[in-house]
């Protein structure tokens, strides 16, 4: 178990709890906004009723975690030993604590992952009854659930558990979890798509390095699973997958239950899936250029067509974010200095000076600007991972480090059952006559 990140976790819990109760208490009836009929029909856009600390994301700027950028966040993290790029069991403890942690307290929670990281045979043989053509998602969510036996969360409630304990057993869930995940995802990527062939874990290597050694892809492929499962952690509470894994953790189902619904939600193709779809349409498009040049002309005409026959253009828009999204960013800059004459990475770039004009001009979204999706396949298809429907796994990965972070300080500051209050039509036909005639 590792000690450090627990204590420290305990202590900043301890020293939280006063000022989420004095809120509650003393200022529980301070307005955050209000709420109108476009938002209540209109999917609850920007209404502002719930609370994280683990990241905030503002509209023009995108992301922090923990108060930090993404440039910022990567500079700070204890580093891996020859690589660039941070141990992702640092940046677990620095989403869990808020402190970025010493190389000391990363280390330790590496030798946490790994004593961890093995599946038990059951999660296996579930795995391997299911049809070999069932979606990557489905099977990763269906290993995760499998999984809930083990929950201590549930052990521990069963036998009588107090409030103020709840975050203990959902931490160890957590953890437990977050060590199996990328040896669940390995597994499924072989089985399904490696003629069945599996490669045993190194016991030298940290969670990203692992994880591209059992998936089978060579150096600098750590890199990039170091780089991706963090830039997919969090992205605030409001998005499917974190407000899915949060609202069923609110029930008090543990961390298997939760983070499974929340990976089914990720799996939607205007949330997580939106990555397999940009390399979908990328390959449509490649295959109907027949070997011409994807000039400007022919990718604009190619996006108008998608509009045109009622399509989204997978990777553009957001709810929130008003301005190209900077986990886009950041893998465009990955992408300049490790690909920059890779031909799908150019496309990429090709659609990302024509999409904007597109999609202003077609009027509909407030968002124009591409998201995290529309650059994460090409880096993974250069790799060699061309097996797109597996792309929303490695994302499923990552999230999991914002969305179980999040679900242990939900306990451990007594978050309430989720309950929002739904009204008919007809109420708000008789709110709006009402408005009218005041
Ligand atoms: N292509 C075409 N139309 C789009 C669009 C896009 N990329 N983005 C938004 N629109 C449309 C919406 O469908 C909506 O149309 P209707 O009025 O007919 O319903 C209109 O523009 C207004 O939408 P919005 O307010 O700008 O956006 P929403 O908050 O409703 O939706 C989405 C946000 C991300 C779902 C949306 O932009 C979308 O569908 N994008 C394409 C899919 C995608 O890339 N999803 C991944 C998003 C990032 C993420 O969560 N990753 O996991």
């Amino acid at each position: 178990m590792s000690k450090l990140l627990k204590e420290k976790l305990f202590k900043k819990i301890q020293e939280h709890r006063p000022r989420t109760a004095k809120l509650v208490k003393e200022h529980g009836d301070v307005k955050l906004g209000e709420v109108t009929i476009a938002q209540a029909i209109g999917g609850a856009r920007g209404v502002r009723c719930l609370v994280t600390d683990i990241s905030y994301l503002d509209p023009m700027e995108g992301i922090r975690f923990r108060g930090r950028t993404i440039p910022e966040t990567f500079e700070v993290m204890p580093k891996v030993p020859g690589s660039g790029y941070p141990y992702v069991e640092g940046f677990w403890s620095y989403l869990m604590t808020g402190d970025v942690p010493t190389m000391a307290e990363t280390l330790e929670v590496v030798e946490e992952f790994k004593a961890k990281r093995e599946l038990p045979q059951y999660v296996i043989d579930i795995l391997r009854a299911m049809p070999r053509d069932t979606h990557p998602m489905t099977m990763f969510s269906q290993g995760i659930l499998a999984m809930q036996r083990e929950s201590l969360f549930a052990k521990r409630y069963a036998e009588g558990m107090k409030k103020d304990e709840y975050w203990d057993p959902m931490y160890e869930d957590s953890t437990n979890l977050m060590a199996k995940l990328p040896t669940l995802a390995a597994y499924i990527y072989r089985m399904k798509y490696k003629s069945d062939v599996h490669i045993p874990a190194d016991p030298k290597l940290d969670m990203g390095g692992n994880f591209a050694h059992q998936m089978g892809i060579a150096k600098p492929y750590d890199d990039v699973a170091r780089m991706y499962f963090i830039l997919h952690s969090d992205h605030e509470s409001g998005n499917v997958s974190a407000h899915t894994t949060h609202l069923v953790a609110s029930a008090l189902s543990d961390a298997y239950y939760s983070l499974s619904a929340g990976i089914n939600g990720l799996a939607g193709p205007l949330h997580g899936l939106a990555n397999q779809e940009v390399l979908r349409w990328m390959m449509n498009f490649q295959t109907k250029l027949g070997g011409q040049e994807p000039t400007e002309e022919l990718v604009k005409k190619a996006l108008w067509d998608t509009l045109n026959a009622g399509q989204v253009i997978p990777g553009y828009g957001h709810a929130v974010l008003r301005k190209t999204d900077p986990r886009y960013v950041a893998q465009r800059e990955f992408c300049l200095k490790n690909l920059p004459d890779y031909p799908l990475f150019k496309l990429i770039d090709t659609i990302f000076k024509v999409a904007p004009g597109v999609l202003t001009e077609h009027g509909k979204t407030k968002n124009p600007w591409p998201n995290v999706d529309a650059q994460s396949g090409v880096i993974q298809w250069y790799y060699g991972l061309t097996e797109w429907d597996f792309y929303t796994v490695l994302f499923g990965i990552g999230r999991a480090l914002g969305v179980l972070s999040n679900i242990t300080w939900d306990r451990a500051l007594g978050y309430a059952i989720e309950r929002p209050k739904s009204l008919t039509t007809k109420m708000l036909e008789d709110a709006a006559a009402a408005a009218k005639k005041a």
